[in-house]
């Protein structure tokens, strides 16, 4: 294992201290060539304080230095591994660096590499300095021009940031383009491309009468396939002005789709860099889900040109200032789009199975974290998705108009800055004329904290209270926890169902919905003139980030499932129910019974299903079983098997019981469909009703129907989801589907993903061996992240395989970790949070985890990335 003196050492937000240079003007000049790239910068340095510029550069070869036009002697200047530093350096400079760099070697995804033929870059967090000597830290902004010099056959096409100044032709076939961003930014929003790319192109008017060009760069065979993606750029344009008065501010916005990328995409200003997956997308390749989330990542990184360009960071510690924003405006977005509440529902089920986790495990930490040995660990779904959920808790106590209009105040008053989150909550304190102070601790404190509910009823007196109580466990970061400010949206409902008026004690408003403002341990809120007792309404709409813990009986979930106003509690109820039952399920097979569902809830399930007023993607949301990972959830140790045979019986009894209604209701999905343009919302949700109803239907014999929806269907929502469905069954068909489902797609890579994801997630025993058989595949490239997901990480989410009794899966994983850390460790470290249950697992299963932890931990060129995670996973 690693000694004490060789560990990775961490940076402390403690230490941050401002820049003792600044950079205004930057010329870079590229001279590119696959394995040896000329990068020649030359810096307007300006002295801010005392003391030598000491500027980052890893993996670089370093060829001059020049101060004001003088080349310097060696002794002029100290270079390492990770930092040049020139200690004389007068108080304005011109500083010009000469490095020679090899982007054919580099498959880190970080820095300037070629994705298949295409240059790329990805600088943010750290990349910049593999580019070349820099400050390369997000509160150094400067104004950019760019050249880049290439072959002119190879690379026809040379982009960077902001508007091209100049082109032209130049000896041995090479040709330039040069490149201008007048808005000064970080190291980290740089941005070059060259490759021979086609062009697809149109063009927004802002409301201020600008004519902005907009073009996506894709592979020659992909034009046809870029038009929603397109389309989702204009629509995220068009809202952000109204809903928060913000317009585009560059004459071009251009965006790469390239195969090898780590993340979804890169929001590089005015030259966005994306995974081609969250850009290409038509009927016939990609699935419902796949076009919503290229609407969603188009948006995303379009936000970002404000909250994160235009504004941007002080220092990492930062990092949710733009993406929780940015990830609760993207949110907006789609909700303001579509069906908010089905939003809101997808939403939160993917930060529960996410970031609920992280923070019950070894990585827990705060949305703003106070240190870190890699910040690329820290793009987590808890500065991301739970940075977003405490924005959107400010957002339930202020209004939604009126946070708008406090994040605009926010943009305008540091338009040009990097800035903290301390900075952003001021300035909506003042804007929106609200008390943070207290609200504040959620930036700090990491932890799900549990929300508990009792309730009295006072017949006499008309009075119900409501008693909340709130407890964060201790995470491993963190043992002591302070009492939250949790904004708990709350209405009482009567027995038919409508809300009651609600008036607390002591105050006269009288609302059908109110928010309860918890901040102590424990506090009660008395309703007054209440006339009878009342089912309450909790937690409405997913109000804060917590677990909550009622009291309530099964007849009263009942009740919330039929009735509730709230469609997300609707739908809650319905998840609490299932998880309830299975939990029981678990039980009786523990002590050795058969387990039966209980009468009262196939009825309720049932109502559902016939329920034909409900729009089609909710109910299909509402007759989603809960997933292992919800099932397990407070489980310890966990028991995976248990648990899948539990979900799996309940799944089974439900559609034993309602067979024919499931049917009837699938056949009516289908005739629904027919009627219907293929990409209309009401098509979408009857798919995604279609696809649960079958998986359902496949517990009671309908093997027949899913390969007939696989046959002949023309989207592929329909035909993928019914191989899916297949592959978690003993289908004779099931092999056959899947070979010719190969036959047809083998070309395309990103269907092919998706056909590697699934046999990767099914829970049967000859699933390792599968797998190990497809990473062999002349298609399996292992140097492309997606592919690295889509086999290796689904793998590590096959709770039933991954984490079976004799420790193979452990082993093939932690083989997998140590051998991608020697090229991708970004990629690495993610494969290694696939052990983040070690603690929480039992004895046997324990201990060769640790094994293989222990095994990652001991090898010699382990990367920071992954030394950081197994080394908290294992502590
Ligand atoms: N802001 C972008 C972050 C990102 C990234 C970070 C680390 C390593 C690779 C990366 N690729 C993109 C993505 C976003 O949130 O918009
Ligand atoms: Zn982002």
């Amino acid at each position: 294992m690693m000694q004490q003196e060789e560990r990775p050492k961490a940076t402390r937000l403690q230490d941050y201290t401002p820049p003792a240079f600044a950079i205004p003007e930057l010329k870079l000049h590229f001279e590119l060539k696959e394995s040896e790239t000329i990068v020649r910068s030359e810096m307007k340095v300006q002295r801010r304080r005392e003391g030598p510029l000491v500027l980052n550069g890893e993996k670089l070869e370093l060829l001059t230095v020049s101060l004001n036009g003088r080349r310097l002697a060696p002794h002029e200047y100290e270079c390492t591994s990770t930092h040049l530093t020139v200690s004389e350096v007068p108080d304005e400079v011109i500083l010009v660096i000469e490095t020679k760099i090899d982007p054919s070697k580099n498959h880190s995804g970080q820095g300037l590499y070629l994705s298949g033929s295409v240059f790329c870059t990805q600088m943010e967090a750290e990349g910049f300095r593999n580019v070349t000597y820099f400050l390369d830290r997000p509160d150094v902004l400067s104004r950019y021009t760019t050249t880049i010099v290439a072959d002119k056959k190879r690379y026809p096409l040379l982009l960077s940031n902001g508007n091209k100044t100049e082109e032209g032709d130049l000896p041995d076939g090479r040709h330039f383009a040069t490149w201008n961003d007048p808005f000064p930014k970080p190291s980290y929003l740089f941005a070059l491309v060259a490759g021979d790319l086609a062009k697809v192109s149109s063009s927004f008017t802002t409301r201020s009468g600008r004519e902005v060009a907009l073009e996506i760069f894709v592979n020659h065979r992909n034009e046809g396939r870029c038009e929603h993606a397109m389309e989702a750029l204009k629509n995220s344009m068009r809202w952000d002005e109204d809903a928060f008065g913000l317009e585009y501010d560059l004459d071009i916005y251009m965006i790469v789709a390239v195969d090898e990328f780590n993340m979804g995409a890169m929001e590089n200003k005015g030259l966005n860099i994306f995974n081609s997956k969250y850009v290409l997308a038509d009927t016939k390749s990609a699935t419902d889900l796949d076009f919503s989330r290229v609407e969603t990542v188009i948006a995303h990184e379009y936000f970002h040109n404000w909250t994160g360009n235009r504004v941007t960071c002080r220092d990492w510690f930062q990092l949710t200032l733009k993406e929780g924003l940015t990830v609760y405006r993207d949110q907006e977005f789609s909700a303001d789009r579509h069906s908010r509440a089905v939003k809101r529902i997808e939403d939160v089920r993917g930060l529960k199975s996410s970031q609920f986790a992280e923070d019950a495990g070894p990585n827990a930490h705060p949305i703003q974290p106070d240190t870190y040995i890699e910040i690329d660990n820290f793009y987590t779904a808890t500065v991301y998705q739970k940075g977003a959920e405490v924005l959107r808790m400010i957002d339930t106590m202020v209004g939604r108009d009126n946070f708008r209009r406090g994040v605009k105040a926010y943009l305008d008053e540091h338009d040009g800055g990097a800035v903290t989150t301390e900075d952003f909550i001021r300035s909506i304190e003042k804007a929106c004329g609200v008390d943070l102070t207290h609200f504040r601790r959620w930036y700090h404190q990491s932890g799900t904290p549990i929300v508990r509910v009792s309730s009295e009823y006072d017949k006499e007196h008309k009075r119900y209270s409501l008693t909340l109580s709130q407890e964060t466990g201790p995470t491993r970061d963190q043992s002591e926890k302070l009492p939250l400010h949790i904004p708990i949206v709350t209405s009482l409902l009567g027995r038919d169902g409508r809300e009651i008026a609600l008036r607390l004690e002591g105050e006269q408003s009288e609302e059908r919905e109110k928010v309860l403002h918890l901040k102590e341990s424990k506090q009660t809120f008395i309703f007054e003139d209440v006339a009878e007792e009342p089912v309450p309404s909790l937690l409405r709409g997913f109000s804060a980030p917590v677990k909550l813990e009622t009291a309530l009986s099964q007849e009263d979930m009942i009740f919330l499932l039929r009735h509730d106003t709230d469609p997300f509690n609707r739908f809650e109820a319905g998840q609490k129910l299932a998880v309830d039952c299975i939990a029981k399920g678990m039980e009786t097979f523990r002590s050795g019974n058969t387990f039966d569902v209980d009468e009262k809830l196939f009825e309720a399930f049932g109502s559902i299903l016939a329920d034909g007023s409900l729009d089609p993607s909710f109910k299909a949301e509402a007759l989603a079983i809960p997933g292992i990972d919800i099932v397990t959830a407070e489980m310890n140790p966990i028991d995976y098997e248990i648990a899948h045979r539990a979900r799996e019986s309940f799944i089974s009894a439900i559609a034993t019981k309602h067979s024919s209604l499931l049917q009837r209701s699938y056949d009516e999905c289908c005739m629904e469909l027919k009627a219907l343009e293929v990409l209309a919302p009401r098509a979408i949700g009857f798919r995604k009703l279609k696809n649960v109803l079958l998986s359902m239907l496949l517990r009671a014999g309908g093997q027949d129907r899913a390969v007939a929806q696989y046959r002949d269907t023309t989207t592929m929502t329909e035909r993928f989801g019914a191989l899916a469905a297949l592959c978690d069954t003993d289908s004779s068909e099931k092999e056959e589907l899947l070979g010719s489902f190969f036959q047809e797609w083998q070309r395309d890579s990103l269907v092919l993903d998706r056909w590697f994801a699934i046999q990767a997630r099914t829970p049967s025993a000859d699933t390792l061996a599968r797998v190990q058989k497809l990473e062999k595949l002349p298609e399996f490239d292992k140097l492309n992240p997606n592919k690295l997901y889509s086999l290796f990480l689904m793998f590590t989410a096959n709770y039933i395989v991954f984490h079976s009794a004799d420790g193979a899966g452990y082993r093939y994983i932690a083989d997998k970790v140590i051998e991608v850390n020697g090229y991708n460790p970004s990629v690495a470290a993610r494969l290694a949070k696939g052990f983040s249950q070690f603690k929480r697992m039992d004895d046997a299963r324990r201990t060769s985890m640790r094994k293989e932890l222990e095994r990652i931990l001991s090898h010699p060129k382990l990367s920071p990335n992954v030394f950081e995670i197994v080394s908290n996973t294992i502590a």
